[in-house]
């Protein structure tokens, strides 16, 4: 059998000792096209032989956090302090053998907090538990890096694993429309000027994916990984927050060297309970999470438990929140607040609703 991750290996090494410019820059990117084709394949092999199940979670609650990071970092501990639930605790590695959802809940909204057994080097290519906690993962709205402070550098490695198996961390889906043809070659369209890749490389990256017709449409400056990306389309992007854990252990003269070498968003301690309504707020905040308020046609508007969405939110999303039967039953909404143009304006399904609107919802 073809040994993938031996080929991947090779070709990483190969860029690594070639040095960026614009001469190898064309070289660099068909190379990289390469590696990303063998972790297609690689993937598409362990997922057949693999096992599927075990790591599914049915997702509840009003958003998704999975916490992520080796073993004795102090992730059932942290789960333990946000939301007061027991998971097992343990001062050995691997002490937490399957998935242990926890719920925080945090201005109306209950948040589903997940504790997945440690990841380890090598997690993306089957490594430990590895591959399925990053299955599991790409089912979650938002990811927690959780490091020890006495070991900074596990924080690059998790995300670079991450990035391997097709997570991508606090980046946005870059604006490029890939438009396949009959005929007529690849056509690269774009509206910026483009430094960081040529024409040239473009052509040849979508060539090695065998897409010899296409339109390509290109509205910022991406690298040849982001177009490898665009191609491929079958990434997924999610925020992440990096948290060290574990702050007691060092001062602060060495936390704000951490902080500027580890780009770390906050230092806490789980065991001694430091910081941990300030995580419970970033948590909050990185869901991006909206409020939205009732109101029975006739009656007040209920301004005291609001429905918690995810912003971008539409009516149709409200209703299938609210009932099972209501899209099919739906007539219209009214809505007050900022999405509406005026109080009480007449809105069908495909509205998206902003922070704050009060919804009347109108069935048949
Ligand atoms: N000093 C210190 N130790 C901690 C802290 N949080 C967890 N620990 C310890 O780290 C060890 C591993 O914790 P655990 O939650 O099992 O880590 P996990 O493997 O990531 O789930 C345990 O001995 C904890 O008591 C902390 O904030 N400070
Ligand atoms: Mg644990």
């Amino acid at each position: 059998m073809v040994n993938y991750q031996e080929q991947i290996a090779e070709l990483e090494a190969e860029i690594k000792k070639t040095q960026y410019n614009k001469a190898t820059q064309h070289h660099i990117g068909l190379v990289k096209a390469k590696i990303a084709k063998l972790r297609e394949k690689d993937a598409a092999r362990s997922s057949k032989s693999g096992p599927k199940t075990g790591y599914q979670v049915r997702k509840t609650g009003d958003g998704t956090v999975i916490l992520l990071g080796f073993p004795s970092t102090g992730k059932s501990t942290l789960l333990n302090a946000l939301c007061g639930t027991e998971s097992e605790v343990g001062a050995y590695a691997f002490t937490t053998l399957t998935v242990v959802p926890g719920t925080l809940q945090y201005k109306h909204a209950r948040i589903q907090i997940l504790d997945v057994p440690g990841i380890v080097a090598g997690a993306g290519s089957g490594k430990g538990r590895g591959k399925e906690v990053l299955a599991c993962m790409r089912n979650a709205d938002l990811c927690l890096f959780v490091a020890d402070c006495l070991r900074p550098e596990e924080r690059w490695v998790i995300e670079h694993e991450a990035n391997n198996v097709g997570i991508r961390l606090n980046q946005v889906r870059p604006d490029v429309q890939i438009t396949r043809r009959i005929r007529g070659g690849v056509k690269v369209l774009k509206t910026c000027k483009l430094n960081k890749i040529t024409e040239e490389t473009i052509v040849a990256v979508c060539r090695e994916f065998r897409l010899n017709n296409a339109d390509v449409l290109i509205r910022e400056d991406i690298t040849v990984d982001q177009l490898i990306d665009c191609i491929e389309n079958n990434k997924k992007y999610m925020p992440a927050i990096t948290v060290f854990n574990k702050m007691d252990l060092v001062d602060a003269k060495e936390q704000r060297k951490l902080k500027k070498e580890y780009g770390v968003d906050l230092f806490v301690s789980a065991k001694e309970g430091k910081n941990i309504k300030q995580l419970r707020e970033l948590i909050f905040d990185h869901l991006d999470l909206m409020q939205i308020f009732l109101k029975e046609p006739g009656k007040e508007a209920d301004m005291d438990v609001p429905l918690i969405m995810f912003r971008e939110s539409s009516v149709e999303t409200l209703c299938n929140k609210l009932h099972k039967d209501f899209v099919q039953k739906f007539k219209f909404a009214r809505v007050w607040g900022a999405s509406a143009r005026f109080d009480g304006q007449k809105l069908m399904l495909g509205h998206v609703l902003a922070d704050g609107d009060v919804v009347e919802v109108h069935l048949s």
